[in-house]
């Protein structure tokens, strides 16, 4: 039985785990769950995220939720020769893998997700985007980049000179970020260069285009 990830075409997170999955070359069925029918909230799929939510991954008797965990499952499992998207083998550029990680997990997302739930959410349930949300928000992650504009004039990637989760995890949410805000990024010419490498990778142009498709 092959890799199953059960997700909603334009989230976030079940873009995340795909960025991984496709990286590494790994074959995958991707199982759509309707949000708007409820079926992340109902059995069979809260047996598989007990919180109701996106994404989830099957891999035979094994079944995972959290994006970030999954990523780390499935870069242990499939790291090959060339790609090691953990740095396993190395435990000072790994510890830096992790650092990056923790600081997309817990500066980048606060700070980007509100912004993206009050453009792009808020309105699917009839609201108007709270400005001052947002406005609080760009200000907050103007000031992450400029952390990562002065990395990223210091080595190529955020972990070092070598892709890694850190790079993938940021891909979904920048992606949403390039059409609201893509000055942020655009202004600080590293964090472009970085952006402009990653996103054109053809495992992550095929992940952003599926997002685009549906976002359209
Ligand atoms: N920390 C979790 C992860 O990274 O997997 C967050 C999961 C999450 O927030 N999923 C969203 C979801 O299912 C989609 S990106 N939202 C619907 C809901 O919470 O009801």
């Amino acid at each position: 039985m092959g890799l199953k990830l059960y997700g909603a075409p334009a989230s976030t997170c079940s873009a995340r785990v795909k960025a991984a999955l496709e990286e590494l070359g790994v074959a995958y069925e991707f199982v759509p769950i309707n949000f708007a029918t409820g079926e992340h909230k109902q059995p069979p799929h809260i047996s598989r995220n007990p919180f109701g939510q996106v994404p989830a991954l099957q891999d035979g008797d094994l079944t995972l939720f959290e994006s970030r965990a999954i990523t780390r499952y499935i870069a242990r499992k499939y790291k090959n020769g060339v790609t090691d998207l953990l740095k396993q083998s190395d435990a000072a550029a790994g510890a830096l893998v992790d650092v990056w990680m923790e600081v997309e997990s817990h500066q980048y997302n606060p700070a980007v997700s509100p912004i993206f739930y009050q453009i792009f959410i808020v309105p699917l349930f009839g609201g108007t985007p709270d400005q001052a949300v947002i406005a609080e928000n760009v200000e907050k992650l103007s000031k992450i980049l400029d952390v990562y504009e002065d990395r990223l004039s210091k080595s190529k990637y955020l972990a070092g000179d070598f892709i890694s989760l850190a790079d993938l995890h940021h891909l979904p949410y920048t992606f949403y970020l390039m059409i609201t805000h893509p000055s942020l990024v655009n202004s600080r010419p590293h964090v472009k260069a970085w952006w402009e490498d990653i996103s054109s990778r053809p495992a992550c142009k095929k992940v952003t285009d599926e997002m685009a498709a549906v976002a359209n």
